[in-house]
């Protein structure tokens, strides 16, 4: 089950630089254009609670175990649920949200070799599934390049290495592979314009909305 309520839930995932928060931008763009009321969110973080746990999650000073991380990943996941995505989706908005659930499964599971079914149960207990999740697929290269050229801080996972990285992106297919009625993989090669259009055209197929 998804969820009782007339807003849409649109998640979209991938590895680092895979283009994520630019296609969640130009996508809350075209819907804005639509007249339809959205809210464009990330994790972890998206509530003053769930952006402090972010901050530990992502610095660099302080060692996490791996079921650490993971926990604190759902404490900031259950804070934004309920604080900010959940009442939106009841007020019928359209919420697109940069990362959810699947990049705990596909970083901290296998990435990091967390217990699948420990993270399942936690994704049970959130109970609140996306109507569409988009994976944005992009060599490990072309996402080196395109970080490059942005010339930003690296964090806890972005310091991982290229192993790690490519497990995680192995999770995120396995992940889209498995559940075909929520999840589409995109070539995120494309130029920004085309991947919105796509994620456009797909969010018409699957949900007529
Ligand atoms: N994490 C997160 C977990 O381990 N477990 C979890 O449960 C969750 C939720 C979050 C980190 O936390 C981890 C995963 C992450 O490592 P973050 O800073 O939010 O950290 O990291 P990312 O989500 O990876 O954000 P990035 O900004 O690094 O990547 P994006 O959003 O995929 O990429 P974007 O849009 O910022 O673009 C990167 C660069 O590429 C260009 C952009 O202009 C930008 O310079 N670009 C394109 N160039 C050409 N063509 C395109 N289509 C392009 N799209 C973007």
């Amino acid at each position: 089950m998804s969820h009782n309520r007339s807003g849409l839930f649109i998640t979209l995932e991938g590895g680092e630089g895979a283009g994520k928060s630019t296609a969640a931008q130009g996508l809350a763009d075209l819907f804005r254009a639509e007249g339809r009321e959205v809210i464009a969110t990330r994790e972890p973080g998206g509530t003053k609670g769930a952006e402090a746990i972010r901050a530990l999650l992502l610095a660099t000073d302080t060692p996490l175990a791996p079921m650490a991380q993971t926990m604190l990943h759902f404490a900031a996941r259950a804070d934004h649920v309920e604080a900010l995505i959940r009442p939106a989706l009841a007020r019928g908005a359209i919420v697109i949200c940069d990362r959810y659930y699947d990049s705990t499964m596909a970083y901290q599971s296998y990435g990091q070799g967390v217990d699948i079914g420990a993270i399942a149960s936690l994704i049970r207990l959130i109970n609140l599934h996306p109507d569409i999740t988009f994976f944005l697929d992009v060599p490990a290269d072309v996402a080196q390049t395109r970080l490059a050229a942005r010339g930003a801080a690296s964090d806890r996972y972005e310091r991982q290495g290229a192993d790690f990285m490519a497990r995680v992106a192995h999770g995120f297919r396995a992940i889209a592979t498995a559940e075909p009625g929520r999840c589409m993989i995109i070539d995120a090669t494309a130029q920004p314009q085309d991947l919105v259009a796509q994620m456009r055209r797909g969010i018409a197929a699957r949900t007529g909305r």
